[in-house]
């Protein structure tokens, strides 16, 4: 058993998906980020870079076992935007209504409108171990925003061979195929393995 697992992330919604993932599982206890750790800088120029500077930080600040995830969605027909930057597209302060009308707008006369969403997820384990790996979901960005569940860029993607958005998915339904849930499975199985004893 791993008695404690701290999830690195300041987002509810990513914590939820993830709580939903490893309930039940070899994990005794999912501790969120200490509230009082402060701003973690994510100046890495890939996801993997920026999942590691997220659980490293909270790695060292708690000395427990701490999984970080970065995560994106990624427009080809965009040259891979707003990709790391998807948090901060059109600037910290715009809502996701305007960052999704942005892509919508920058799409307008496109024929390509496929995409994907990819998670980077690391868990720092200790001091000289830790674990990375990705998921990926392709799809496409539909014409106009569609349902209200998820969060972010939820409602203009349709994952390929689906006819609704992630946003028109429960928690159950999203967390059966999306992005995150590829990469955390493959997370749990590992750890698992290790902890099995
Ligand atoms: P933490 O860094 O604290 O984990 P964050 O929200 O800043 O929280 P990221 O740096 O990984 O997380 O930014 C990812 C952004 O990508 C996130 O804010 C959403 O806008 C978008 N995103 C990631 N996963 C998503 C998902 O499953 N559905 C919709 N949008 C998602």
């Amino acid at each position: 058993m791993l008695d404690k697992l701290v999830i690195a992330t300041s987002n509810q919604h990513k914590l939820k998906e993830i709580e939903n993932i490893f309930k039940g599982t070899v994990i005794k206890e999912i501790l969120p980020i200490p509230s009082d750790i402060g701003e973690i800088i994510e100046n890495g120029t890939t996801f993997i870079e920026n999942s590691l500077i997220k659980a490293k930080a909270v790695y060292n600040y708690t000395k427990l076992p701490s999984l970080a995830d970065d995560s994106g969605i990624c427009v080809n027909a965009l040259n891979g935007e707003p990709g790391i930057y998807s948090a901060r597209y059109g600037g910290e302060n715009l809502g996701y209504k305007e960052k999704m009308q942005l892509i919508l707008d920058k799409l307008k006369n496109k024929d390509d409108r496929s995409a994907y969403f990819i998670t980077s997820a690391v868990c720092v384990l200790d001091d000289n171990y830790y674990i990375a790996l990705e998921g990926r979901v392709n799809g496409k960005i539909i014409e106009s925003p569609r349902g209200f569940d998820g969060f972010g860029y939820d409602p203009i993607f349709q994952p390929d061979r689906y006819n609704v958005t992630y946003a028109e998915m429960s928690l159950e339904e999203k967390n059966s195929m999306s992005h995150r849930a590829l990469a955390m499975n493959k997370m749990k199985e590992i750890l698992s393995s290790i902890y099995r004893n």
